[in-house]
């Protein structure tokens, strides 16, 4: 006897598409079967696609910054626009502060998540890598399932030279551990920003001018390099043009461990978005930039190519409108001094649905590999999650894949009071979403009790073993 049967449905994994039914029991998937006759309760998916919950790797959730300010989006608001969207875990930042450690961190935000709704792991901000957080603090967050490093090579206050970037990498593979890494040249951007600021130019279109690809390039090519050197595998995260996922390509073509990642805003948004009236170009101010359409075609491009190989949100709440957010510096800021990052972990799946399976870019399975598959294995989520089999959790979304929607703020069901994405019409919704076999969204209303997250402890797992290889054999310790 199963708890729920979802019946009618097509089934789509990163594997095949294939009408079937779903049997779950104890929250897990038990059964895939032509149909599954004995359940307490029966959904039917006639006419629906039923996919893998949306695994977001790249989340900034109730993350608290250096300056004393915290992310809007609170665990639970987070959780319910994730929901909205058809996204049903995630992977969250623990902060590290210069002149801090990591370890009073881990249990404040621990419990922060605990309280939303999203099944969730974490990354671990590395932004003073000292002797005492490699050697003692790190060892530690591993043993509790943390299975990432995250570090910057740019942005104050959390930038990492060269020599601080390769103690973390080296700290990472003596603890089994990824590094995910933001790409883009401190100094150069610096530079950038000084001389626009000098010559009056300080409207947030500056934004982009201040760090056009050659930035991302170059700082790409330079965290591949460093990695090889120690033989330590590497995602670089939201890449947001051809340039740096051609530095991926040349690394992957070598058989390095390095995968790369993009992002919706890369494919949709543009540097003329940030030329609006006044603050208004604040709303899409991310970094990287967004470039433009030619842009867009070449990151499809490197998706179907396999080099890029995860799409995640890079969800990060700023308001618009009072004092907090965007505004946190005056409406009159100079674009330096504007907070980075836009929110969009609910429109993640409805917009590379669209724009990728409805426009004819991607097929179905490569649609479920991007946004649930691939995440989840390069994270050791899967099989639990990103993946529809037998023992996996029952975390679904059942997708109307002729449903048009023109995106509204309202529909994001976030805490911020806007979203970039205003207006852009997709094809292909989600109308219902399932964590661990609980209908916790149903056409649009998100029904899910606050405190019910689990966290997802990680083990080690192959796929981010180092390879054994390096230049000339010698590794330090
Ligand atoms: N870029 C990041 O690297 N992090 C958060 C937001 C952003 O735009
Ligand atoms: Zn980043
Ligand atoms: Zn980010």
């Amino acid at each position: 006897m199963h708890d729920i049967a979802i019946r009618g449905g097509t089934v789509v994994t990163a594997f095949g598409t294939a009408r079937c039914d779903i049997g779950i029991r104890d929250g897990r998937i038990a059964t895939l079967a032509e149909t599954v006759p004995d359940a307490a309760q029966v959904i039917q998916a006639d006419g629906l696609l039923v996919l893998p919950g949306g695994v977001d790797t790249h989340c900034h959730i109730e993350q608290p910054e250096a300056n004393g300010t915290v992310h809007e989006d609170s665990f639970v608001t987070a959780s319910a626009s994730a929901f909205a969207g058809g996204t049903t875990s995630g992977v969250c930042f623990i902060p590290q502060f210069k002149g801090s450690g990591i370890l009073d961190r881990f249990a404040d935000y621990r419990a922060r998540a605990a309280r939303g709704m999203l099944d969730h792991g974490f990354h671990q901000i590395i932004a003073d890598p000292t002797d005492e957080v490699l050697e003692r603090e790190v060892p530690l967050v591993v043993a509790e399932g943390v299975r990432s490093l995250k570090v910057f090579l740019t942005y104050e206050p959390l930038h990492l030279d060269d020599a601080g970037y390769l103690k973390v990498l080296l700290a990472a593979r003596r603890n089994g551990c990824l590094v995910t890494v933001h790409c883009e040249n401190y100094d150069a951007i610096n530079w950038r920003t000084k001389a626009l600021l000098d010559a009056g130019l300080t409207a947030p279109k500056y934004h982009a001018w201040a760090r056009p690809r050659v930035v991302e390039r170059e700082a790409t090519h330079r965290a591949i390099a460093l990695a090889e050197l120690v033989d330590q595998p590497i995602q670089v995260f939201h890449v947001s043009c051809e340039d740096a996922a051609e530095e991926i390509a040349r690394a992957q073509a070598r058989g390095l461990k390095v995968w790369g990642e993009t992002c919706p805003q890369y494919v949709t948004l543009t540097a003329s978005d940030m030329d609006r009236p006044g603050f208004e170009g604040a709303k899409f101010m991310c970094s990287p930039a967004p470039r433009d359409a030619a842009e867009h075609a070449r990151v499809w491009e490197m998706i179907r190519r396999g080099t890029l190989d995860v799409v995640s949100s890079d969800h990060c709440g700023f308001s618009y409108g009072g004092d907090r957010g965007k505004a946190q510096n005056g409406r009159d800021a100079v674009f330096r001094d504007i907070p980075n990052g836009i929110p969009g972990i609910a429109a993640r799946l409805p917009i590379i649905f669209s724009e990728g399976v409805s426009k004819g870019r991607i097929t179905l399975e490569q649609f479920v590999a991007l946004t649930a598959t691939n995440p989840a294995k390069l994270m050791g989520l899967a099989p639990r999650k990103g993946m529809i089999q037998p023992g996996a959790d029952a975390d679904l979304a059942l997708w109307d894949p002729a449903r048009r929607v023109t995106i509204t703020n309202a529909l994001m069901q976030h805490a911020i009071d806007y979203t970039p994405y205003e207006g852009l019409e997709v094809t292909g919704w989600p109308v219902a979403t399932l964590r661990r076999g609980e209908v916790v969204m149903r056409d649009g209303k998100v029904q899910a009790e606050p405190g019910t997250a689990r966290y997802l402890p990680r083990a080690p797992y192959g796929m981010i073993r180092p390879r054994g290889i390096a230049p000339d054999g010698f590794i330090p310790r």
